[in-house]
């Protein structure tokens, strides 16, 4: 059992994942996606019987290494639904009736190398996965740099806008549409889900937003979009309602930047998706980009998690009540 409001390393996750499975078999299954470029499983859990007549919600956190709020967020639900469904009829229901992935890092390479930062400061800020160097002349010379921005990997619009060529640019969209093992393999393990996944919400850090498809282009929305807008306003009311946390909701170009080869495009238009979220936690976004919005105070990890799951919960319901 894992105290929540703490971080934790990816090797420690994994085998608090484990043993939730091994000790309550009956409402959770580990699941493996698949494996990352240095070698790390990419684990998650399967909570509720599966029978084929059950929609399926996937939630993920962590393709983004520095993004560690998420990675809590999402682990923060894995307890709640563990350790809190005896008290909460509402979580007893989701399990009877719905079939809830969670994938709390997506990249664990990543992951691990921001928690590097005591002996490397810069590490803490890492973004992307750690694939090995590729080089780009860049105008004035060949520059060769790690890692790929798994979320500029998925086929969607590839490389078209809001992503970079250039191999050390902190968007690098990588060589080619899933050219990353944790991509491609994430992108296999959601086919394998197609037509009876409902919801996909991807947790991300930060600027408190709740963002739907699509990505590339302003006013440019996905099918579906006045359900997708109403249970996203839906959502961030309930979210606001706990601690007066503010979020704003709408498509990406709309009201942060537009960009493509993003998870929930993809799935949205692949998978052909009701629900398709982005989620932005905290903190806020006010005017300037500060550095440290990806280090979030300790003491905000647990209210954060808390009022995230109160808006995700909205989109449950909407899952659970429909048949
Ligand atoms: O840029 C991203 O990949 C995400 N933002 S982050 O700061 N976590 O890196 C998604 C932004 C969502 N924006 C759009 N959908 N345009
Ligand atoms: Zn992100």
């Amino acid at each position: 059992r894992l105290r929540m409001g703490e971080y934790y390393s990816y090797s420690v996750l994994s085998t608090w994942l484990e043993r939730i499975a091994e000790n309550m078999p009956d409402i959770a299954k580990l699941i493996k996606v698949g494996t990352t470029i240095e070698g790390r499983d990419i684990l998650g859990l399967k909570f509720g019987k599966d029978t084929p007549d059950k929609k399926i919600v996937v939630i993920d956190a962590g393709i983004h290494a520095r993004e560690w709020a998420a990675i809590h967020t999402a682990s923060y639900f894995i307890n709640l639904i563990v350790n809190g469904r005896e008290e909460d009829p509402q979580i007893q229901n989701y399990l009877d009736n719905i079939v809830l992935y969670i994938i709390p890092v997506l990249n664990p390479d990543g992951y691990e190398y921001t928690r590097t930062d005591k002996t490397n400061p810069r590490a803490r800020m890492w973004r992307k996965s750690r694939s090995p160097k590729a080089c780009a002349f860049d105008g004035v010379r060949n520059s060769c740099c790690m890692g790929v921005d798994l979320n500029r990997n998925f086929d969607f619009r590839f490389s078209e806008i809001g992503a970079s060529r250039y191999p050390c640019s902190e968007i690098y969209h990588g060589p080619s549409a899933f050219s990353e093992p944790e991509s491609k393999a994430y992108s296999q393990f959601l086919t394998s889900l197609k037509g009876r996944l409902e919801a996909y919400i991807t947790l991300h850090s930060y600027s408190q937003l709740w963002i739907y498809s699509y990505s590339h282009r302003k006013f440019t929305y996905a099918p579906d979009i006045e359900e997708t807008r109403r249970v996203a306003a839906k959502a961030v009311q309930e979210l606001g309602r706990m601690y007066g946390t503010k979020y704003r909701h709408g498509t990406g170009p709309e009201i942060i930047y537009a960009f493509s080869g993003g998870s929930t495009d993809w799935a949205k238009e692949t998978l052909k998706i009701k629900y398709s979220y982005t989620i932005e936690l905290r903190p806020g976004y006010e005017g300037i980009i500060e550095w440290n919005g990806f280090v979030l105070d300790k003491n905000q990890l647990i209210p954060t998690a808390k009022e995230t799951w109160a808006g995700v919960t909205v989109v449950l319901d909407e899952v659970t009540n429909q048949w």
